[in-house]
């Protein structure tokens, strides 16, 4: 049986998400306001290389930001391609509440950011991202390796007490991607999908092999058939190691809950972890996977 409230989220730095985005609920707040507080935690975690403005560049040493947020009656908004904004989730919420648009990307994102109120940073990288674009740069070579800092997006799925869901995902992308790369977590469908009716769902990983599959609303589908949560995640999965040539050399790792507060988790390779967070509780989780 499930347990409500549930917050989940991607990697250990789930946890101090979690912990804020339950606060955020023990205060009165909504779900939607959960997940935002939740994730905004980690955009702001100087440790992380895939979140925020502290996250690592593209090829060019810029970094650009990818985020979006979706409660379960189908309201979303997200962001794409955007730069020298400190918290893209927020300004997620902004394009869902405030804009007759799901998607802004890259100068209107920021142009609208500015527009509602969000200062602009310096563009600068962190000096942990500095040094290792610099190391990066003396091969150039793009290839996205299984589980190491470039995977640390956080993705957040959560459901209160009524059964009211809602999701969040932020990013810095893939680290070295082309310049103008947008990966799955602004996707709707594709790095989160949330429907109150079934359930919700979120992706981290290599995103160009979660947009193929529309990842986190085939896992919402597969529930609204009748799978439970984690028969969904790794029915995905396999779809996702069907439709992808070198699946040996990717990761991906998928997380879901049900409208009764059941949860599942699974990925491609060991190494995905997530957070589970309870009112009582906030605990580390290993993911198991499909290939061992
Ligand atoms: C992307 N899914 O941009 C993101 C990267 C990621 O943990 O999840 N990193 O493809």
């Amino acid at each position: 049986a499930g347990e409500k409230p549930l917050i989940l989220s991607t990697w250990n730095h789930g946890l101090p998400a979690n912990a804020n985005a339950l606060d955020s609920l023990r205060n009165g707040g909504s779900i939607l306001d959960a997940v935002e507080v939740g994730v905004r935690t980690t955009e702001l975690d100087l440790d992380n290389l895939s979140v925020g403005l502290q996250g690592l560049p593209d090829r060019e040493g810029i970094v650009t930001l990818d985020a979006s947020i979706m409660t379960g009656d189908g309201a979303c908004g997200s962001v794409a391609f955007l730069r020298q904004i400190k918290h893209p989730i927020s300004v997620a919420r902004k394009v869902m509440e405030e804009t007759p648009h799901v998607m802004l990307a890259g100068e209107g994102a920021r142009q609208f950011a500015m527009a509602q109120g969000f200062p602009l940073e310096k563009e600068e990288l962190s000096p942990g991202a500095e040094k290792a674009y610099e190391e990066w740069r003396k091969t150039s070579q793009y290839k996205p390796i299984i589980n190491i800092e470039n995977h640390d997006t956080i993705g957040m799925i959560g459901i209160d007490a009524d059964g009211k869901m809602a999701g969040s995902c932020t990013t810095s992308g893939l680290a070295y991607k082309m310049h103008g790369r947008v990966g799955d977590s602004p996707i709707i469908g594709a790095g989160l999908y949330v429907d109150d009716e079934v359930g919700a769902a979120t992706a981290t990983g290599l995103g160009e092999t979660i947009i193929r599959i529309c990842g986190s609303f085939l896992i919402v589908e597969l529930m609204r058939q009748g799978r439970s949560p984690q028969e969904a995640c790794e029915e995905t999965v396999r779809r996702l190691v069907a439709k992808t040539k070198n699946p040996s050399d990717i990761q991906a790792g998928f997380l879901a809950i049900n409208k009764e507060g059941e949860m599942g988790a699974f990925a491609v390779h060991p190494g995905f972890n997530f957070a589970k967070g309870l009112l009582q509780s906030n605990d580390l989780i290993d993911s198991k996977s499909y290939f061992s």
